[in-house]
């Protein structure tokens, strides 16, 4: 009886795929002051006084930017306390979250 030798075969996908990381995304209004904005993106999301500055002023010049990427669940929790967070203190300063290509 020959040998059966089963070639692995090709596979496009890894085994295990990593579900996607998501964006947490800042959104300009014309309301919520910019220095309540860099107080939170620091206390939220870790940014120093130069990045956190630099990213609300991106926000502020282009509509929205990308602050951090995070597991979906993470982003998700980060970006409803941090827009809960200007609710409290009486501003419209608001986050969303969306899945990463
Ligand atoms: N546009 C706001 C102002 O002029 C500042 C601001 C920047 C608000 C970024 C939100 O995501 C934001 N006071």
């Amino acid at each position: 009886m020959g040998d059966l030798v089963t070639k692995p075969k090709a596979r496009a996908e890894p085994k295990t795929k990593r579900p996607p990381l998501h964006k947490v995304i800042l959104l300009n209004d014309d309301f919520t002051p910019r220095e309540f904005v860099v107080v939170v993106l620091k206390a939220f999301f870790g940014l120093d006084e130069t990045q956190a500055y630099k990213v609300m002023m991106t926000a502020h010049r282009r509509g929205t930017c990308v602050v951090a990427v995070y597991a979906r669940d993470v982003a998700e929790t980060k970006a409803t306390e941090a827009t809960e967070a200007g609710r409290r203190a009486g501003h419209p300063l608001s986050f969303t979250t969306e899945p990463e290509e």
